[in-house]
């Protein structure tokens, strides 16, 4: 609740008196310019009804013109299918980067090579404008998040993209026609070798049609491990493999480290394989799949998997390499253990000696011991087995313990101090407990239905603590109203003391940004300009067809007209381009600009072409012109004085 109350307090005048005289540099003040700042300020904090603790926050997170933030967030866009790049802790939205989606400010999808990026998501010959994305991963080197790619993953057409954040471009997007949808990606080996990513509602495998009624028989789940080549920044789909599983609803998944490094955990729900039928007198899918009290942890040797794979034990479905169910479980490379009914996260710890799972029809966490995992599969010391002969463990002997959390734990991450933070969802907190006394020691109320959460770094082996963001997909009262569709609502903490203090409430107007990963700033080294002029940035390269200033031209050749032109301020050139109806028009276009920021675009009116040029950088645009008629085309960035000047005319003169 916020306090109303007028501010007396001697030691906020006194810090505030100090933070305005820093903020003003001293100079200003000390010239007698402040003004007396600090009794404005209690005037303003008075004026505004804002508490010392509105001010403390206000204090941890104002960042000055001028200054950068301490750390990168990467949100997921959910419907939006973009990724959306948010400093912290100013909470200032720095960039979308359009994915699965078309994004017109980058140009992404409006003509050049970007649109070959997005017609790789296509699928099943269908073309495909959005995604549900959930889950963004850094790239991992020894646990450590790298700074050098980013994944993500679409929930409703199974697909994973490569982001490169060295220009923060989307450069690939992989699909298997394998399975039909998906939930537990994008997850990265330690060394991201392998990108994780769990088939989420059974369906037979290859996309092929089996009666819903032979369910059990034909309905399957997989997880695929996208190989990733680090050097090219590139997954390799033929190096790529799967791992057949059984029809559960197959949930999110982690990576082992350290000690654990080898494996990987994903949950289950849905183990009783209800489907609904609603109107066919079956119970509603949901009660069907809430009626076993545990379901089943998939713990999953994947470098075992990964030389059975090798060894051609496989059979090929839909161009994917499949280890099937039987051999997973033959080889020893696949075991279940019971967890807490209709679980939800499952998060390895820094030291990757346990796993938190999050019961969300549970109370507690549970936190699973890896080694005693581990050891009972290679001892081979299995209490059952399930309906498809998948080796259960003993569920006592495989944890560490339980954590009493409240109502509907769902994901958890963690500090440097050995604490660990779960989203309630139902209580709609965050919990702080100890991993080491499974008992929480602090609580915090978060606006409203906290999903997921994200703290710095803190799914690597060396998280930072500091700050974590509460995902909340209700936002209610907390902003002014806009209608039935509200933003999503995510919530900056500070956790770096005993107590965690809610520092700053972020509307975020997109699809539901399911989740986050936020890096330290200093670990990114995105580049400037692209170099040397004429990069295309699909290739990291100079294109072959890079036009050189002053050898600007227009050749017509078989395939069409190539137009070879140059973008610097505050001209194209050629700015005007002469073609016949029924031409196709391949625009090779280069900015020759090497200063920072100096960006253009080119937008051509009747051809849904729109691209930016960031400086240096080269792309090819080719189209057909169907109609005869006058088309200017123009710069699209405020790049100068003369930015409405930098425009031209491409005249499509009738057949
Ligand atoms: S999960 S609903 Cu990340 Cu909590 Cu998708
Ligand atoms: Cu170039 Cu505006």
């Amino acid at each position: 609740m916020q306090q109303k109350t007028r501010i007396r307090s001697p030691r906020i005048v006194a810090i505030l008196t100090l933070s305005v005289f820093a903020a003003c540099g001293g100079r200003q003040a000390a010239n007698g310019g402040g003004g007396g700042a600090g009794g404005d300020v209690l005037a303003l904090m008075n004026a505004r009804g804002l508490s010392e603790q509105d001010v403390t926050a206000a204090l941890k997170t104002y960042t000055p013109t001028g200054k950068h933030d301490e750390y990168y967030t990467f949100a997921s866009g959910g419907h939006g299918g973009n990724l959306i790049v948010i400093g912290v802790p100013s909470m200032r939205i720095l960039k979308y980067v359009g994915v699965f989606s078309p994004e017109p400010w980058q140009g992404y999808g409006y003509g050049d090579e970007s649109g070959e990026v997005l017609r790789q998501g296509n699928r099943g010959g269908q073309t495909l404008t959005w995604a549900d994305m959930h889950h963004p991963a850094l790239s991992e080197t020894a646990g450590d998040y790298d700074g050098k790619y980013i994944f993500v993953n679409d929930k409703c057409n199974p697909r994973v993209a490569v982001v490169d954040l060295s220009d923060f471009t989307t450069q690939q997007i992989v699909s298997s026609e394998l399975i039909a949808s998906e939930h537990g990606a994008t997850f990265v080996t330690p060394d991201t070798d392998y990108v994780v990513e769990t088939s989420q509602y059974p369906a037979p495998l290859g996309g092929v049609y089996a009666p819903i009624e032979q369910f059990d028989e034909k309905y399957r789940g997989a997880m695929i491990f996208w190989k990733f080549d680090k050097a090219r920044g590139r997954i390799v789909p033929a190096e790529s493999f799967a791992i057949e599983l059984p029809p559960y609803m197959q949930d999110l998944a982690d990576c082992g480290k350290k000690g654990s490094d080898g494996w990987v955990f994903c949950n289950s729900i849905n183990t009783e394989r209800a489907y609904g039928g609603i109107l066919e007198g079956k119970p509603p899918l949901e009660s069907g799949a809430t009626q076993n009290d545990m379901d089943y942890l998939h713990c999953i040797n994947w470098r075992g998997a990964e030389a059975i794979a090798k060894a051609g034990k496989t059979e090929t479905i839909a161009g994917m390499r499949v280890i099937r169910m039987q051999t997973a479980i033959d080889e020893g490379l696949l075991a279940f253990v019971p967890e807490p009914k209709s679980p939800h996260g499952v998060d390895v710890t820094p030291d990757g000696t346990g796993i938190v799972v999050g019961g969300k029809l549970d109370t507690h966490t549970t936190l699973f011991d890896i080694q005693k995992i581990i050891a009972q599969m290679r001892a081979k010391q299995f209490v059952g087995k399930d309906p498809y002969g998948v080796p259960i463990l003993d569920f006592k002997s495989s944890v560490f313990g339980q954590c009493e959390i409240g109502l509907g734990p769902l994901h958890t991450v963690f500090d440097d101090k050995g604490f660990a933070y779960t989203s309630v969802f139902i209580e709609t907190v965050v919990a702080k407990w100890s991993l080491k006394d499974l008992v929480v020691v602090d609580k915090i109320d978060t606006h409203f239905n906290i999903g997921h959460l994200v703290s710095a770094e803190g799914d690597t082996v060396s998280p930072d603590g500091k700050y974590l963001i509460a995902m909340n997909k209700w936002a209610l009262d907390r902003f002014a109203p806009v209608g039935p569709l509200l933003p999503q609502n995510f919530q900056l903490i500070d956790i770096s003391g005993a107590k965690m203090q809610l520092l700053y409430d972020m509307p975020l107007p997109l699809g539901e940004p399911h989740n986050a990963q936020m890096i330290k700033a200093g670990k990114l080294k995105p580049i400037e300009v692209y170099k040397p002029i004429g990069t295309n940035p699909y290739t990291h390269d100079v294109d072959p067809s890079a036009t050189v200033a002053g050898k600007e031209r227009i050749e017509r050749k078989a395939d069409g007209v190539h137009v070879y032109m140059t973008a610097v301020r505050s001209h194209f050139s050629p700015d005007i381009v002469r073609v016949k109806q029924g031409d196709t028009v391949h625009l090779h276009v280069t900015s020759v600009e090497q200063a920072k920021d100096a960006t253009h675009g080119l937008a051509i009116g009747g051809q849904n072409i729109n691209v930016s040029l960031e400086p240096g950088k080269h792309c090819n645009i080719v189209f057909k012109v169907e109609r005869a008629g006058v088309f200017p085309f123009y710069c699209t960035e405020f790049c100068s004085a003369l930015h409405l000047e930098m425009a031209g005319y491409l005249l499509v003169e009738p057949k």
